[in-house]
Formats: structure tokens, sequence, C-alpha cells
């Protein structure tokens, strides 16, 4: 219960203007990576989808810079998640699967494994530099206690470690489990509802404001993830607003131009389960699952008031792993000491001088699923060396066993 009021209050303090200013701090900015889930390009406004209405992610992009050629590093949930956090594709983190022939690594509830302890993960480097890390939203790398968040240098974390799947209604296939912490909450749909992740991610950033030190908040709701549904609040309206309260929340705690926040998705618009549960990726061919532009170009809008230029538009190719590079430089931590495939954007997005930087300008964009190379994106070209089709014999096959050739 205490929690809930502490997140009114929070809440409240919305509507009531602005508190008191902290210090600018440059040199260790806070940092929030807004991660959705199977959000498409196409579910923008900004982005000319005459259907979508999202003023406050318009508004975003507006203050700050819109990223055309922003792409995941893998077209599903797991694999791209794990790429963001170890600025490392999938091939090289070891979370891939080769079962099945350019496949994708999933981690359904069942699953054993998860991401490898050999692994740096964003939150543990940053702590080096006094950063206090939460994920508020989808784990998805691993559910079993090895693998959990708190376990990858996370501080916080209040969340589930899969997708809100369900309601189920059989003791074979339970709810998915919620965590504050280490410690379980409750089940989606039964002590916990899908819609519950804002509150959490604003009372951390208050938090944060007022102990002043410097914080990594990487926010994955996965509300855009089927099963889809509205909260009361927003039942019936298409306009939403967690975006706009996180920004706002920030200007209300004078912490605006002290805080880098980055706004994509974790792979294209899963137009399988259109139309009433899937996005758009706007013009682009095929979503989630594929390696077309449709399953990997994800919508990306960087912020940062008083840094990154007002109404800014970059078509630098860049990635979901770059984030991993771009935190540790605007947080002043080296790189480590290993192979990495995400690059520091801040040249872009601080300067715009893509051109003065020849190895941003040159960079190759890969398109794997499992361990095969699907395709290769270089400046405005895209070479398909592979695609994938479901085999005749997969089609023939009964749903329940589609659906487990899918999983694994
Ligand atoms: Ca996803």
């Amino acid at each position: 219960m205490h929690k809930f009021i502490h997140s009114f209050t929070v809440l409240s303090l919305l509507t009531c203007g602005r508190v008191s200013a902290t210090p600018v701090n440059t040199s260790t900015p806070n940092i929030i990576i807004m991660l959705m889930d199977d959000m498409g390009w196409g579910d923008l406004g900004v982005f000319g989808q005459p259907s979508k209405e999202t003023p406050n992610l318009d508004k975003m992009a507006a203050q700050g810079m819109l990223l055309p050629n922003f792409y995941t590093a893998n077209p599903l949930c797991s694999p791209s998640r794990a790429a963001l956090l170890t600025g490392r594709l999938p091939v090289r983190n070891g979370f891939y699967t080769t079962n099945g022939h350019a496949r994708n690594a999933y981690t359904p509830q069942e699953i054993m494994g998860g991401i490898s302890s050999d692994e740096l993960l964003l939150p543990r480097l940053l702590k080096k530099k006094g950063y206090v890390s939460k994920i508020v939203g989808k784990w998805h790398l691993g559910h079993r206690p090895q693998y959990l968040p708190l376990e990858h240098g996370f501080d916080q974390w209040f969340g589930a470690p899969n997708c809100h799947f369900g309601p189920y209604d059989s003791s074979k296939t339970p709810n998915v489990p919620v965590y504050n912490n280490s410690e379980m909450v409750g089940r989606y749909y039964e002590e916990v509802k899908p819609h519950s992740d804002l509150p959490e991610a604003l009372s951390f950033i208050h938090q944060q404001s007022v102990s002043q030190q410097p914080f990594f908040l990487y926010w994955a709701p996965d509300s855009t993830h089927s099963p889809v549904y509205a909260s009361k609040s927003f039942l019936g309206r298409s306009q939403r607003g967690r975006v706009g309260q996180v920004l706002s929340w920030l200007s209300v705690l004078g912490i605006e131009q002290n805080t880098f926040v980055l706004f994509t998705s974790d792979n294209g618009a899963a137009v399988m389960s259109g139309p009433n549960q899937s996005g758009s990726n706007g013009p682009f061919l095929c979503g989630k699952e594929t390696t077309f532009e449709g399953g990997m170009r994800e919508p990306a809008v960087a912020w940062w008031p008083g840094h990154i230029p007002e109404g800014s538009v970059s078509f630098q190719l860049a990635s979901v792993m770059d984030l991993f590079s771009t935190s540790l430089s605007l947080a002043g931590v080296p790189l480590p000491d290993r192979t990495l495939d995400g690059l520091d954007l801040t040249p872009i997005l601080l300067h715009s001088r893509p051109d003065n930087n020849s190895s941003l300008a040159d960079r190759p964009i890969f398109y794997y699923r499992g361990n095969q190379l699907m395709a290769v994106r270089l400046g405005p070209y895209k070479a398909h060396y592979w695609t994938w089709s479901n085999s005749l014999e997969e089609f023939k096959l009964p749903l329940h066993q589609e659906d487990l050739s899918y999983h694994f």
C-alpha cells in the first residue's frame, strides 16, 4: 500500500508545477532508455502515419532528434534486448539459437537458459561512475534466478521476466510472475495489471533526483505487445500519454537538462497479430520475426534539452547496440576490453556532424536470424543473402505443433 501512496504523490506532483531544480551535471547525465515492445516504425505520428496520434512522441521529436534509420539487432524480443544491454550482436553475446535454420532465440516461460554471466551489461559498467540502475518492465533474458536483472548489474527491478502473456486459467500454465527487485509480488492478471509500470518509473526518477545520484532507467513496458489492452483512463482514446508523463516529470524535477532520453522499440510491429493486436511498420515490408525492414527498422527519438538540437533529424545508420557505447560515452566510462558491435553516437546526437566522422558514416547494419547472416545494409544499399519462409511441411502441421516449432 505504501508504494501506491508514494506513486500517487509522485503523479500528483506532475500537476503542481516545477519543484526544486537540481544542479546540472553533464559529466554524468542521467540516462533513460525507453524500449517499447513490438512497436513499429509507422506507429509514430511524426513519421507521417495518418491514422496514428502520438502527440507526446511528436513533441519529443520536435524538442530533440529523430533517427529514421535506427535498427534493432534482431527482429525478436530476447536477442534484441540482449544486444542492447551488451552492445554486441546476438551471435557474439551468445543469445541466439541454431535450431531451426535462421530462427530466432526466444525465451518462453519454460526455458532453462538465459544471458551469459560472461557478458558485461550496461548497468554493471555504469556503476563505475556511481549510477543507480533500475529496469521497469520486461526483462526477457531468462527467468531462472541466476539470469534475473539484479544478477547482471541492475540495482532495482519492477517487472516480469517475460511478456504479460495470458491470462491463463490452467495450473499447467500459470500467469507470468511479477517482481519487485528479487521478490515476487504477484502474477499478471491476478495481483498485478499489465499497465503498472509508470508509477514505478516516476518514483525511481524522483528518488534519484532527491539523492542527486546519477541514474540509468531502462523503461521497458510491454503494453504494446499482444495481448493488447487499454486501461480505463485511455479506453476509447487513441492518444497515449505515458512517455509525455515521464518527460514532464523530468521538467517538474528540474533535471531535464541533465537527462538523456532515447525512445525506441525492440523489433518491428507484429503484423502476424494484426490488425487488432498489431502496430504499423509504415511503408516497410513485413514485420517482427523477419529481416525485412518492417522487422528491423525501429522508431527512434533522442531527447536532451540544451544538448541535442531541437527539431533535428539524422539519417545516420544506427542500432540499439549503439545505446551501449553511447551511454558509456555520456557517463565517461571507458569501453570494456572486448569486441563491441555498437558505436558511440554522441558525435551525431550532440553536434549533428555525421560527415566529420567516417567511422559512423561507413558503418554497416547486419541483419541476423540465429547465426545466419540474412542481409547487410551499407549506406543506401541493402544486400539480401538469404530469406526465410515456412516450409510446405510446416504449413501441413496442426496449429499447436506449428507453435512449438516457432518457439524453438
Ligand atoms: Ca518485442
